[in-house]
């Protein structure tokens, strides 16, 4: 027999309220969330251990990883902050209550800084808010300049995009400047950044700008 059940309950509504309490509730801990997402592989745990390293030097810095199997990128960033790595078994995206869940398993709250990345994917992460001050987007430079335009909605919700590998630009068909422009007709508000996590060019820079960007928001942000 069919029955039809009335939900009653705007979901999204909820998901969306969900969302911004956590993001408050980080601020009013003075902490800055940051989530990276991208396609598999365009380097977003070596930018978390150079990044890491040059703010773990002032700043308390942890991080939350997301791919569907293995603790591999946990691994590789436990030696430069506390790291926690959450495996989905299958899903393409993280949700906020797995973030709330693993955060206490970082142990050293409150921390200055909180990233998040997410599993290598430019479709599904884009669609759920984590809670995020900063939405990062990476583009290296072996997966094409075409990719804004291609993957709209990746580039469209997130503040800032982080070109990388720059050090493979001579040897592959891939312009900045055409990236940039493509970006920005999705979203004029963009920010970018050029690094290698390799040679540590442009680390300096993106984490200046976190810095900053850190200030930014507890300037905002009551005090608790
Ligand atoms: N040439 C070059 N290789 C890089 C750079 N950054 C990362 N890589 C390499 O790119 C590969 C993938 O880097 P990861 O940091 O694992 O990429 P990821 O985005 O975290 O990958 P997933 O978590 O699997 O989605 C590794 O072999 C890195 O050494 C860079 O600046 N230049
Ligand atoms: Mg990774």
């Amino acid at each position: 027999m069919e029955r039809t059940i009335e939900i009653k309950r705007d979901l999204r509504e909820e998901r969306r309220q969900a969302a911004e309490a956590f993001r408050q509730s980080m601020a009013l801990k003075k902490t800055y969330v940051v989530r990276l997402l991208s396609s598999p592989g365009a380097g977003k745990t070596t930018l978390l251990q150079k990044t890491a390293a040059h703010l773990g030097r002032e700043y308390r810095v942890g991080i939350l990883v997301g791919d569907v199997e293995t603790e591999r990128d946990a691994q590789r960033l436990a030696p430069f902050a506390p790291s926690h790595q959450i495996t989905t078994g299958g899903a393409c995206h993280l949700e906020l209550p797995l973030i709330e869940r693993a955060l206490p398993k970082l142990g050293a709250e409150p921390f200055d800084f909180l990233f998040v990345e997410d599993i290598g994917n430019l479709i599904c992460p884009a669609s759920h808010d984590l809670g995020e001050h900063v939405r990062v987007v990476l583009l290296s430079a072996t997966e094409g300049d075409d990719k804004p335009g291609k993957y709209p909605k990746a580039f469209r919700s997130s503040n800032v995009v982080v070109i990388t590998k720059t050090d493979l630009l001579p040897y592959v068909p891939f312009s900045v400047e055409n990236a940039i422009q493509d970006a920005l007709a999705i979203q004029p508000q963009l920010k970018f950044f050029n690094v290698c996590a390799l040679n540590d060019e442009g680390i300096a820079a993106w984490c200046a700008s976190l810095v900053a960007a850190r200030h930014e928001l507890l300037a905002k942000s009551p005090s608790p």
